[in-house]
């Protein structure tokens, strides 16, 4: 331990650590742009290279970046010196020299840290006005629309991408003035191996990085009166959409959200919950069937499109592991546009599917052509929670003072298992409910299976069902699934299941959630909710959801039928 002393507040903290950490034990801020700590994974950006954290240590000429100067014994510090506020507003002007100035109509207008550090440091003019670079912008993809005129070269997107997902879409091209950051000889990114996790969207510090906006295009159908406008949401939003209103990260929404959409017009307000039910029976019935046979294991779960983008790009040598099913949204879409569709006697081609998820790479899997129906997407168009966040806001909805309201019935009907989705480790949870009760016929004395919960990285646990142990793993992070898969590849592996979603804390942590700025305790929040949300649920097991067992019953069969088949399972790109 060293003893420093930062604004005549004296503390002793780790050697090795930054005055940018001590400062913050003290609850002295310090203003930062290209910083990012996400100390659960321990991964830093390292570039220090926009030099607002500047502070002043004593006996040194220069000033010195917070973030990346360690302290030392007796090291005496300020951090409120009017030199380095000065310094730091000047480096601040200087971005914003070459930074469009149309923050009125920007998408990340007052979620942009720019904007923030503009207003905080008290920029009032322009001071300094020459060149200004200019970039065609990337609008080519269905997820992410990149303005390169915004990028304040933080790295912090790269960092994301290649440090912590080990995807490398993203680097350094180009010299000095013309350097950019993006995919190598400045491609497009949907012609790369970006995943469109959007893990880098949500560390963009400025609105270089956004979800492609759909939401004009939702105002649109909720007007067309030909179209009966289906709505569906997904798990972790419910635990996080509150935050755009002033809530606390993981405060239930789940009522307030479903009179939302209902006041914004849409025809039929359902959960994405609902196809997580269904999911599980169609994967539960899967592994058992690979776990009897001794085939294809271990059996990777398929509902993150992040994740199945990464595996088809970077192990097509195992494309006979993943799960062949759908994820729960565009089954939800298949059903809906067949099952439910002649339930209500409504011409498919009239039906539209709206799906509300954290993710932006749900954009890119809806559009995606193995997963159509009969000719038709299963799923039309899809919105984050930050867009919901925003039409809610347009159409001057007090979300606060709404009263709690139920989803429609028969696809708003759903489970604990199913909202377990949204955290990672809850996919195989779900999973393991259903295949011990179908294994072994017998109730489960606790439903909870705690062993395969959790934050770390990559996690393991044996389950006990009768006379079965399964092997299983949970990774959450792409860089994490790549050392399984790594283990796969070489024959080591000793899994039946394994469940990998892509983003940091799973679908809670996803690209298009509210933006935590790095914190990782927003996303553990968020988990909380998530596993209350299961507790407080009647049924907690997905093949005890009535109308799942309707769906069986009346339309597709059995788990795993031709219907099934054809509905709810898809293929892979080589
Ligand atoms: Fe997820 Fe999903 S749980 S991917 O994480 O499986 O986005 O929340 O909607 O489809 O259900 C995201 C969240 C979903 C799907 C579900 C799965
Ligand atoms: Fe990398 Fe994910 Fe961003 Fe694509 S979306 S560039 S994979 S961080």
């Amino acid at each position: 331990m060293v003893h420093v002393k930062i604004n005549n507040k004296e503390i002793m903290v780790p050697k090795g650590a930054t005055i940018l950490q001590a400062a913050r034990e003290l609850n002295i801020n310090i203003p930062t742009l290209c910083h990012l700590d996400l100390h659960n994974i321990k991964m830093v950006n390292k570039g220090a290279s926009c030099r607002v954290c500047v502070v002043e240590v004593e006996g040194r000429r220069n000033l010195a970046p917070a973030c990346s100067t360690p302290v030392f014994e007796g090291m005496v510090i300020k951090t409120d010196s009017m030199r380095a506020i000065k310094s730091r507003r000047t480096m601040v002007e200087l971005l914003i020299s070459d930074h469009p100035k149309d923050c009125l109509v920007c998408l990340k207008n007052q979620d942009c840290e720019l904007q923030q550090l503009a207003a905080d440091l008290g920029v009032r003019n322009i001071r300094y006005s020459g060149e200004m670079s200019t970039y065609p912008v990337d609008a080519a993809s269905k997820a992410i629309y990149r303005d390169l005129s915004k990028c304040v070269l933080c790295r912090r997107c790269e960092t994301m991408c290649n440090d912590v997902q080990t995807v490398y879409a993203l680097s350094g091209v180009g010299r000095g003035f013309d350097t950019v950051v993006g995919p190598a000889f400045n491609a497009p990114m949907h012609k790369t191996v970006c995943t469109f996790c959007g893990q880098c969207v949500a560390v963009c510090p400025t609105g270089a990085l956004v979800e492609v906006d759909n939401v004009p295009k939702v105002w649109d159908l909720l007007e067309n009166k030909k179209k009966t406008v289906v709505v569906q949401v997904a798990p972790a939003v419910r635990v996080a959409l509150g935050e755009l209103f002033g809530l606390a990260p993981g405060t239930i929404v789940t009522g307030k959200m479903v009179s939302a959409l209902k006041t914004l017009g849409f025809d039929f307000v359902f959960d994405t919950d609902f196809a997580a039910d269904l999911t599980i029976m169609e994967e539960a019935h899967e592994l058992i069937e690979r776990v009897t046979e001794g085939t294809n294991l271990p059996i990777l779960t398929s509902c993150c499109p992040a994740w199945v983008k990464f595996f088809e790009h970077q192990f097509p040598d195992l494309l006979n592991i993943p799960s062949t099913c759908k994820s729960p949204h565009e089954m939800f879409g298949a059903v809906t546009k067949t099952y439910l569709a002649s339930k209500l006697g409504l011409k498919r081609e009239d039906m539209v599917v709206v799906s509300v998820m954290p993710c932006v790479a749900k954009k890119y899997e809806a559009a995606r052509p193995e997963l159509e129906s009969k000719g038709l997407q299963d799923v039309d168009v899809v919105i984050t929670t930050r867009e919901l966040g925003r039409m809610i806001k347009e159409a001057g909805i007090d979300f606060l003072s709404l009263h709690d309201e139920d989803y429609d019935d028969p696809l708003g009907r759903s489970t604990g298992a199913a909202v377990i989705f949204g955290a990672t480790g809850g996919v195989i949870e779900a999973a393991l409910r259903t295949a011990a009760e179908t294994i072994t016929g017998k109730p489960l004395e606790s439903v909870e299976f705690v062993e395969v919960r959790g934050m770390q990285g990559l996690r393991e646990a044996k389950v006990e069902i009768g006379e079965l142990g399964l092997n299983i793993a949970v990774a959450h992070g792409l860089g994490n699934a790549r050392k399984l898969l790594e283990s796969i590849r070489k024959g080591e592996s000793k899994y039946h299941a394994i469940e990998i979603m892509a983003c940091p804390g799973g679908c809670v942590g996803g690209g298009g959630q509210p933006y935590h700025h790095g914190d990782l305790e927003i996303i553990k929040k968020r988990t909380r909710g998530i596993y209350e949300i299961d507790r407080s649920m009647e049924i907690r097991k997905s093949h005890e959801n009535p109308a799942i067992k309707e769906i069986y019953e009346n339309f597709l069969g059995e788990p795993g039928s031709h219907l099934a088949h054809e509905l709810l399972h898809t293929t892979y790109f080589e």
